[in-house]
């Protein structure tokens, strides 16, 4: 099922026993943060703060904090389902199905993806009240300080929207907005991020504004799509409306040439200044370090519009596990039949919590020639984001990347250490703190396999300990009888 608004999913969750609602007042600064990083750490439920002290507009916060309300976002029990019709939806592209039932369920599936582009609407929700110019005021906004030395209050969860200025392609993008005044903002797209693409050419191309919306809120698959690594070219929305089976609706907004989902709490609109930079930060960071302040580019606020009884939607970052890893989770476990379109060799993957999507990249694969462990890493660091990991690990196809234990142990087992590690540079995440340069630095591929002939390797490799299949039965058979 495909929820149309957030309302709707909170409604759902409330329905599951997922959903608290907390009427004691409660700050936007650091309280929201310390109550739910006590329930995420337990799996607790998505939180609704209905008495927000000094504002008149509850936080939803905590809605993805679990695998499980991270596919009842997407609309599904188990994120897997959506993983295989991402499979069958590629599986289509490689050609066309034989036999005529296929060849009739082909055209119904590209059909569902026709019918789900995004529909755009005249009168939309997200613009029942419309404040423009010296009326919008982000201060308005329950906006969060998160932690201690965060250098002020930062919008999180937003739906940064904006055009390449060449193509005009839409591009969202979760990119956090620190509030410096009533309609000023920082914009915090990271150097290797689409929104910062269109920003450099903006500024390549000296054209004097780039036009930004933001949205919050919406449906909760669209919220969860402005953290999708989708090729620059791709539209989340359309992603979005694919994984939901169902258009997302979209209006336009009042005073920028750009279009958001109809159903959002909050639409900010405004531009972008190529050149402007202005310090952003600190800020308490998904990393469980501060990031340090930086030079950003800036937000300039032409207009709010937002629902009658907006709800504002928020997340916090820091040490993992927290929100922001099941949303990873399941953008990984979706994006991995793209992934092995291009390296058919790769079995699974995994970026683990701990290291926080670009400073650990597990991943297994069928062996075939020399080198080729090698060959996967180089092909990942070529790869969209993947560029940015600092790590690489690769095993073999049995071992289960979802069992830490079972990595640690193969890998330092397997490993020659002056044989098996590799060492390359290129470039690191905006977060990096550890690479002498910023944005640069080494990074490392780890060879866990076992090794044959294949790598030039003469020993005898030792093999596997299994029990014996007959004695592995017998027991099975005689299981009880030993207990009494
Ligand atoms: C809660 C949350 C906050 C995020 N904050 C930022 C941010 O401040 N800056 C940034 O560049 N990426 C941030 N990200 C990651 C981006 O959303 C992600 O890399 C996404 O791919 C960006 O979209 P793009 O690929 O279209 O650029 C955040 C992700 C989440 C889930
Ligand atoms: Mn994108």
């Amino acid at each position: 099922m495909a929820f149309s608004d957030l309302r709707e999913f909170l409604e759902f969750l409330e329905g599951k026993g997922e959903l608290r609602r907390i009427k004691t007042p409660v700050s936007t600064e650091l309280e929201i943060t310390e109550i739910t990083d006590r329930v995420i750490s337990v799996g607790g439920p998505a939180l609704l703060f209905e008495n927000v002290e000094g504002y008149d507009v509850p936080v939803a916060i905590n809605m993805f904090g679990t695998h499980q309300r991270m596919a009842w976002a997407l609309g599904v029990d188990n994120v897997e389902e959506i993983v295989s019709n991402v499979r069958k939806l590629l599986a289509l592209s490689q050609g066309p199905p034989s036999g005529i039932m296929a060849k009739f369920r082909a055209v119904s599936e590209i059909a569902d993806v026709v019918r789900s582009r995004p529909k755009l609407v005249k009168n939309a929700p997200c613009q029942e009240v419309v404040l423009i110019g010296p009326e919008a005021n982000v201060n308005k906004l329950p906006i969060l300080k998160c932690w201690p030395m965060d250098g002020g209050r930062y919008i999180t969860l937003p739906l940064v929207i904006s055009r390449d200025p060449i193509t005009g392609r839409r591009n969202v993008g979760t990119y956090r907005m620190q509030v410096y005044d009533e309609r000023i903002l920082g914009m915090h797209w990271q150097s290797h991020k689409v929104g910062a693409r269109h920003y450099r050419l903006a500024e390549e191309k000296s054209i004097d504004r780039i036009e930004v919306a933001v949205a919050l809120g919406g449906d909760p698959t669209t919220i969860w799509s402005g953290s999708l690594p989708l090729p620059p070219d791709m539209d989340e929305i359309s992603v979005s409306g694919i994984i939901r089976g169902s258009s997302v609706e979209m209006v336009r907004c009042k005073t920028v040439d750009l279009e958001v989902p109809a159903r959002s709490e909050f639409v900010l609109e405004g531009y972008v200044i190529p050149g402007e930079l202005r310090m952003e930060g600190p800020f308490g960071d998904h990393t469980g370090y501060y990031s340090l302040a930086e030079e950003y580019p800036v937000f300039h606020l032409t207009a709010i519009t937002h629902r009658t009884n907006p709800i504002y939607p928020t997340t916090f970052v820091g040490r993992p596990p927290k929100e922001d890893y099941f949303m990873g989770k399941a953008s990984e476990r979706i994006m991995l039949p793209a992934l092995q379109m291009t390296l058919p060799e790769i079995i699974d993957i995994n970026m683990p919590a701990e290291g926080i999507f670009h400073n650990l990249v597990l991943v297994s694969i069928k062996k075939e020639f020399a080198g080729h462990p090698q060959k996967v890493m180089h092909a990942l660091w070529g790869l969209g984001l993947l560029m940015l990991a600092k790590s690489i690990v690769v095993v073999d196809h049995d071992v289960n990347l979802h069992n830490l234990s079972e990595v640690a142990w193969r890998v330092t087992a397997n490993l020659d250490p002056s044989r098996d590690i590799i060492f390359t540079e290129g470039p690191l995440d905006d977060l990096e703190h550890a690479s002498a340069k910023p944005r640069y630095g080494s990074k490392v591929g780890i060879d866990g396999t076992r090794k044959g002939p294949l790598d030039g390797y003469t020993r005898e490799w030792p093999p596997d300990i299994e029990m014996d299949e007959n004695i592995r039965k017998l027991v099975d058979d005689k299981w009880k009888e030993y207990l009494i």
